[in-house]
């Protein structure tokens, strides 16, 4: 027998493979990864300290590669399915949304890697919805949903013997791998014929369209790959130039100096053409839209203070606002209620509202380790024996995901939902526990204020 691959291999396999399936469905997926590539050389060409931390912070490499995706699922067992396919592949569950809040019927995770290492390796992510049915009124609809649901199954058979194979081996060699990755792929592939008649297509989508867009189709399809930019200003004028409708509004948090979070902006989603089956099997024409475009800007991490204050701003700015993130004033709002968010790299660290990354340099790798350890990492900063850098946001916001549901399921649609966050029913359904984000880069910074000391 060959040897196992490691789940950083099989997860850099399954991205490049729905890289490339996505291309093929949107093309104007293949544009925008050539304009935010375009966008990030001509950036980093600009600021060469930028592109020398990247380099030290093994980001240069990732850049290239680093998109995230997001699909919605019906069922606990297609999401605890789920769950066993990603951690395959080293992506593990990390945070908990609730967008019920918004006005959406689901509560999501992210599936990402864990560590700094496999983060570097390959930094793919997916957001996971999962659909709410008990928080739909329509109780003889929402039975027929169930039943829909019921009768699919979104895995193929040989993804579930592959599954169950790398589980009892405890891993998969590369021939096994590749055909683990081809039969997953299966999973979140674009499917242009319904499972269902178009009026209980349509009679879903009076529910919700979300509700219609999950139940009506034999799988999860893939309905957005987001590469990140350095530069999400740029890149968004970039676009416009180019006539692709972005929309107007970038996400999350103004541009500063030190950026925070994430921003990301998306576009209006594709309207495509489906076949419906009626009851006799003849296949009636319609429209659905699902899938759309989306770019994003990391910046730093914040602390559970730090994202306090954001969440305090910006929550001020939607509720002055009336209309929400909608009003032509928005980004003049969001700039003034953030000039009380520090937008400096010390003050923030000093004041911990974020999350840093310590690195000796030559000439403190040259001090002898007892001077180093009586050192404090601020001292040894200051004295230039070590350089620091933020811990770069590798999560999801809850605000901006819903933002980003609303306009891509077609506009003004809000519902609102007599529900609250579930995080127990959330991981009852996909069968383990999820992770805290802020307990991964607490768990980053301290490892590396730990190696200054050694
Ligand atoms: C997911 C929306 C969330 C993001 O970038 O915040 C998301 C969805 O529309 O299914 O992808
Ligand atoms: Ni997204």
């Amino acid at each position: 027998m060959t040897a196992f691959v490691t789940p950083d291999r099989i997860r850099s396999l399954f991205a490049q493979a729905m890289s490339d399936m996505y291309r093929t469905e949107v093309p104007l997926y293949g544009d925008l990864i050539e304009l935010v590539g375009e966008v990030n050389a001509a950036t980093l060409q600009k600021d060469p300290a930028l592109a020398a931390r990247l380099a030290r912070n093994a980001e240069t490499e990732r850049l290239d590669l680093e998109r995230h995706g997001a699909i919605r699922v019906g069922t606990p067992a297609e999401l605890a399915m789920l769950g066993r396919v990603f951690a395959l592949m080293g992506m593990h569950p990390v945070g908990y949304y609730d967008l019920t809040v918004a006005g959406v019927p689901v509560h999501a995770t992210a599936f990402r890697p864990l560590t700094e290492a496999a983060l570097a390796a390959n930094p793919f992510r997916i957001f996971t919805s999962l659909l709410r049915l008990e928080l739909i009124a329509d109780e003889a609809l929402r039975a027929e949903a169930e039943t829909i649901l019921a009768r699919r199954d979104i895995f193929t058979a040989g993804a579930r013997a592959l599954v169950a194979q790398a589980e009892r081996d405890g891993g998969l060699n590369e021939a096994d791998a590749q055909r683990f990755v081809a039969e997953v792929l299966e999973t979140f592939r674009w499917h242009g014929d319904a499972t269902v008649s178009l009026a209980t297509y349509e009679a879903l989508h009076g529910l919700h369209r979300l509700v219609a867009d999950v139940v009506s189709f034999r799988g999860p399809h893939i309905n957005h790959l987001t590469p990140r930019t350095l530069d999400i200003d740029a890149a968004q004028a970039a676009m416009l130039e180019r006539g692709i409708q972005a929309k107007a509004l970038i996400e999350g948090p103004p541009r500063r100096a030190v950026p925070i979070l994430l921003r990301q902006t998306s576009f209006k989603a594709l309207e495509e053409e489906v076949a419906f089956p009626d009851a006799t099997g003849t296949l009636v024409p319609g429209r659905h839209s699902a899938r759309f475009g989306e770019i994003e800007q990391r910046g730093l991490a914040l602390t559970p203070a730090g994202r306090e204050l954001y969440d305090r701003l910006l929550a001020g700015v939607r509720q002055a606002g009336g209309a929400g993130n909608t009003s032509a004033d928005y980004p003049q709002r969001l700039a003034a209620a953030f000039a009380a968010f520090p937008d400096d790299e010390i003050v923030l660290r000093q004041q911990g509202l974020g999350y840093f990354r310590y690195r000796l340099t030559e000439s403190g790798a040259g001090l002898p380790a007892t001077e180093r350890a009586a050192m404090t990492p601020d001292a040894l900063v200051e004295a230039g024996h070590a350089v620091v850098d933020p811990i770069v946001y590798e999560d999801f916001l809850p605000v901006s995901a819903a933002g980003i549901f609303q306009s891509n399921l077609g506009g003004g649609e809000q519902r609102a939902y007599d529900a609250h966050a579930n995080q127990e029913a959330f991981e009852a359904a996909l069968g383990k526990a999820i992770h805290d984000p802020f307990a991964l880069y607490a768990q980053a910074q301290d490892a590396s204020i730990a190696a200054l000391r050694t």
